[in-house]
């Protein structure tokens, strides 16, 4: 039996990422434990889980409950995280103490329990606007916000624990993940999300500059299907390592806009803002690394992702949709 922690098990990605596990892994009898701290994960998303996991609500800026809730594991999957890029840019502090100290908070934990592997997620704007596409992963990042900051730094710290603790530590860069439970409301929601929920309120979307930006976007599952294959995969072919995680395709906001209002019947012209300041421009993933150390494939297309994300979106806002 062995015991896995997610960290962040009421967020987007936690929660997905938890339910899967609990699929899989649940049957063998081994122990699923979360934690959160809600300050950006949902109550509503464990609603399906909390009876079938460990659960602690605690924040990693807590040393000692993250201590506590190490205790025990064997294994970790680190995704929680305070995100949103201009979320950074307006309040850089509460990011990094949940981002760099909860990070750091995490490992101290895990070393002290004997945990034997963490896959973490970070950040695929550690690239920044590094002149050359698609990213690999030997680039040298360039980091604008904070936000990338912290994520970069976290990946230093695993790949720090590896080499130094002998910790196996696997850092999976996400590209703009999307998909159901990915918060639509707040300012700071990923731009698939908003849009989708801006559409079904018959609201006009603003694309903050031309739209001509581009976004590796990235399914859900996909990342999640990333996260259970580096966790399986032998330590000489991932430890110590970063890999992309993304489909290896570049879709403009302008085109993510008019697909997006084609599946919700949304007529209108999108408003055009100012670019958004710490954005970057363009985003496209080389995924042969994980394709050949994790054996990772695209699961789920963009185009298939985002019908699923609409679905997903109309059930659970149909209310909203209605008025
Ligand atoms: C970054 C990271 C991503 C993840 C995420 C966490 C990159 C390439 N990716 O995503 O890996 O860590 O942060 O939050 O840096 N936009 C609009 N109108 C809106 C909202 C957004 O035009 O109402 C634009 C925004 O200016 C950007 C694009 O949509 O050009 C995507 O924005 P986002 O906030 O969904 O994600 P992004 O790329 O900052």
């Amino acid at each position: 039996m062995a015991r896995y922690l997610v960290t962040g098990c009421a967020g987007f990605i936690g929660s997905h990422l938890t339910e899967k596990l609990l699929e899989t892994l649940g049957a063998n009898g081994d122990v699923i434990r979360g934690l959160d701290n809600f300050e950006t994960g949902k109550r509503e998303n464990l609603a399906e889980l909390l009876n079938r996991i460990e659960f602690f609500e605690c924040d990693l800026r807590d040393a000692a409950a993250a201590a506590e809730a190490c205790r025990g594991v064997d294994y970790i999957f680190h995704v929680a995280a305070r995100p949103s890029v201009p979320r950074s840019v307006k309040d850089p502090r509460t990011s990094h103490t949940a981002n760099i100290d909860g990070t750091f908070n995490l490992l101290e934990g895990a070393r002290a329990a004997g945990v034997r592997r963490i896959v973490y997620s970070a950040s695929s704007s550690a690239y920044g606007n590094q002149p050359g596409f698609p990213r690999v992963e030997t680039m040298v990042p360039m980091p604008i916000a904070p936000y990338p900051v912290q994520k970069l730094a976290g990946e230093f710290y695993m790949k720090s624990y590896w080499q130094v603790y002998g910790m196996e530590t696997v850092c999976l860069r996400y590209f703009n993940i999307f998909g159901p439970r990915q918060v639509p409301d707040s300012p700071y929601s990923g731009v698939m999300a908003k849009f989708a929920l801006q559409m079904m309120r018959g609201e006009r979307p603003t694309i903050f500059g031309d739209g001509e930006q581009g976004r590796d976007f990235t399914y859900i599952d996909n990342a999640v299907s990333a996260n259970m294959l580096a966790m399986a995969a032998p330590a000489e072919k991932v430890a110590g390592r970063v890999f992309n995680v993304a489909c290896g395709e570049r879709h403009s906001l302008n085109k993510t806009f008019r697909i997006l209002a084609e599946l919700l019947e949304f007529n209108e012209e999108p408003i055009y803002g100012p670019s958004r300041a710490g954005d970057i421009r363009n985003s496209l993933a080389d995924i042969s690394s994980a394709r050949e150390a994790l054996g990772y494939q695209v699961t789920v297309s963009f185009e298939e992702g985002l019908r699923r994300t609409v679905e997903w979106y109309k059930r659970q806002y149909s209310e909203v949709a209605m008025r």
